[in-house]
């Protein structure tokens, strides 16, 4: 198969909620083709670049599901079936994507915010950061401010990244600067958001220090601070 190819049958596959050749899929009856565990094992196989990977296939095949949800075609059990194909496809890659720095670049704790249980872009961000150098505490999904401030300053971060995918939870990235601030603890981290209903003009609004579009940004806004 063509890279092209390889990447196309992926990110179909995403769509189709598919992890191995054990799923039907969503729309078609597949069983018997290979999944995007099967796929992706390909893709490396044939050495194609994990980013591509990640980023051609995984997450373009990510946002398709999310225009078939909002067209009314995908159900909260379509969107789950293509997460967690997702989620074996990053399980597969993030090993090629992981470096194991000596020299970190700096220490990063990440969470979704309180009564948010989005992590698939919070997940795509940790593994890319890893990958950038950074030594990454993942702290999920649903976690409430005070959690993510004392691991913080436990951990002895210099950075924070905050996901919300709800109108109804960015809110709680406001809470925890404003708490940040209350404890006189604001000016020991930068404060990192992403999420697809943020914005930059939100992310001033709110004192954020940057938002990131994606994975890519948040690298280049990190990498740009240090070099400050
Ligand atoms: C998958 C999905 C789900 C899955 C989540 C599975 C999982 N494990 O994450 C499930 C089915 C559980 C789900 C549930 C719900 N969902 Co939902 N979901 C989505 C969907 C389709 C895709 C989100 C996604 O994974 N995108 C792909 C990733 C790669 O993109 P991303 O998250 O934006 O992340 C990138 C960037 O934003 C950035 N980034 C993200 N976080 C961070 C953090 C930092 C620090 C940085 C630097 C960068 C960064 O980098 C990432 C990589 O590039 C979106 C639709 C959409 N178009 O976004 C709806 C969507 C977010 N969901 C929505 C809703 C309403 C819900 C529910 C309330 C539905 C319901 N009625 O029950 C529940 C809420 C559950 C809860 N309390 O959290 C709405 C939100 C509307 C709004 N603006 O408030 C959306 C927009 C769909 C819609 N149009 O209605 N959902």
């Amino acid at each position: 198969m063509t890279q092209e190819h390889i990447l196309n049958e992926i990110r179909k596959n995403v769509i189709q909620g598919r992890r191995n050749a054990e799923d039907e899929g969503l729309d078609d009856e597949l069983a018997g083709e290979p999944g995007v565990e099967e796929l992706v094992d390909q893709a490396l196989e044939q050495n194609i670049d994990p980013q591509e990977i990640l980023n051609q296939a995984i997450s373009k095949g990510m946002e398709e599901v999310g225009v078939k949800y909002e067209n009314g075609e995908y159900y909260i059990p379509d969107m789950l079936a293509a997460a967690e194909a997702v989620g074996a496809a990053t399980d597969r890659l993030a090993p090629y994507l992981e470096q194991d720095n000596q020299q970190k670049k700096g220490k990063i704790v990440i969470a979704t915010v309180e009564k948010d249980y989005h992590d698939i872009g919070k997940n795509i961000v940790c593994i890319m950061l890893k990958g950038a150098g950074l030594e990454v505490i993942d702290l999920g999904v649903d976690v409430p401010a005070d959690k993510i401030i004392e691991e913080a300053a436990n951990r002895e971060a210099n950075l924070i990244g905050l996901s919300a995918l709800l109108d109804t939870t960015m809110g709680y990235m406001e809470s925890t600067i404003k708490k940040l601030e209350d404890k006189g603890l604001r000016d020991n981290v930068k404060v990192l958001i992403g999420g697809a209903p943020t914005t930059p003009e939100f992310a001033e609004k709110i004192g954020a220090d940057a938002h990131c579009r994606d994975a890519f940004e948040a690298i280049r806004t990190i990498e740009e601070e240090e070099t400050r």
